[in-house]
């Protein structure tokens, strides 16, 4: 793959199968640095752009006080006079105009949770798309297949599951950044977004998948919070299991596209003298459907 631009439809089908053989995640070794466009291209044969989360409210990013209400248009129309792509996501330690290191939290060298992108909208985004720019010693990137984590449930969790639903949270990121203009919740009850399915049906297809989002302030709707705390926990160690998990060392120039319906993702921490530098697409996601329980509810 070395010509997004080019991609015809017979290859984009062909890439969307082999998502689908190969655990929702494809690496793609493209040897050199894309230009936005054709990064956008490849992002094209998976679904439709989504907007980046931190730039337009209610998409990873709360409005300030001091923020005036505007349209997503007005938003966009903003973004994009100030040379803002909507779409596009810079991770890293550098000013992505220049490539100049630049200062930053040390959140954000250490650990990433564990997550699906952007869960904490009512259509959370389908793929997601990662390309490497700079890459340190470390930094790999893990996936974790909830289509396994759901095949191998213990019947025990099945049941505890059955029917229920998590609220999932925006307030921090996965490196455990407050989102701009948010504001933490006291307790989990009270934090704000969407509920989804535990267990979800893949449309299309008979396949079920866990659909956990990220651990940090999930609820898991109408138990108490003690309860909802035990069985998040229950979960959370089944469906990171090292033999669901791909862990991915990054090359400069790779793009990995993953589906996340199938699996969840998690950074590993690197040393903050090293420099790393990615950019992200997703593409709009659907609404979650609930997999039918074949448990009484
Ligand atoms: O930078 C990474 O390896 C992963 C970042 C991430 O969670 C994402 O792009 O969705
Ligand atoms: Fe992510």
């Amino acid at each position: 793959m070395s010509e997004p631009r080019s991609i015809d439809d017979p290859l984009a089908e062909r890439l969307r199968t082999a998502s689908v053989e190969h655990h929702g995640t494809l690496v793609f070794d493209v040897g050199r640095l894309l230009e936005a466009d054709e990064l956008h291209a490849l992002t094209a044969v998976f679904g439709d752009n989504e907007f980046a989360p931190g730039l337009v409210t209610g998409y990873g990013k709360a409005r300030r006080a001091d923020e005036p209400e505007r349209s997503v248009d007005e938003q966009v129309a903003e973004l994009r006079a100030r040379g803002i792509d909507p779409h596009l996501m810079f991770l890293g330690n550098v000013d992505p105009a220049t490539g100049e290191r630049r200062e930053t939290d040390e959140l954000f060298f250490g650990e990433w949770e564990w997550h699906t992108d952007m869960s904490y909208l009512p259509a959370p985004p389908t793929f997601s798309l990662l390309h490497a720019r700079m890459v340190p010693d470390g930094g790999d990137t893990s996936f974790c297949s909830q289509v396994l984590a759901a095949r191998t449930l213990p019947d025990a969790l099945r049941e505890r599951v059955a029917g229920r639903r998590i609220k999932h949270d925006s307030t921090y990121t996965s490196a455990g950044m407050l989102r701009p203009g948010m504001t933490p919740p006291a307790t989990p009850v009270e934090a704000i977004g969407p509920y989804h399915p535990i267990l979800r049906r893949l449309p299309g297809s008979d396949r079920e998948a866990l659909f956990l989002g990220r651990r940090t302030n999930a609820y898991v709707e109408d138990l108490p919070l003690d309860e909802s705390e035990a069985l998040l926990d229950a979960l959370w160690e089944h469906a990171t299991r090292d033999d669901f998990t791909y862990r991915h060392r990054w090359t400069v120039g790779e793009v990995v596209v993953w589906d996340n319906r199938v699996v969840m993702h998690c950074r590993h921490p690197f040393e903050s003298t090293q420099t790393r530098f990615m950019w992200r697409t997703q593409t709009k996601g659907e609404p979650v459907v609930a997999a039918v329980s074949t448990s009484a509810v």
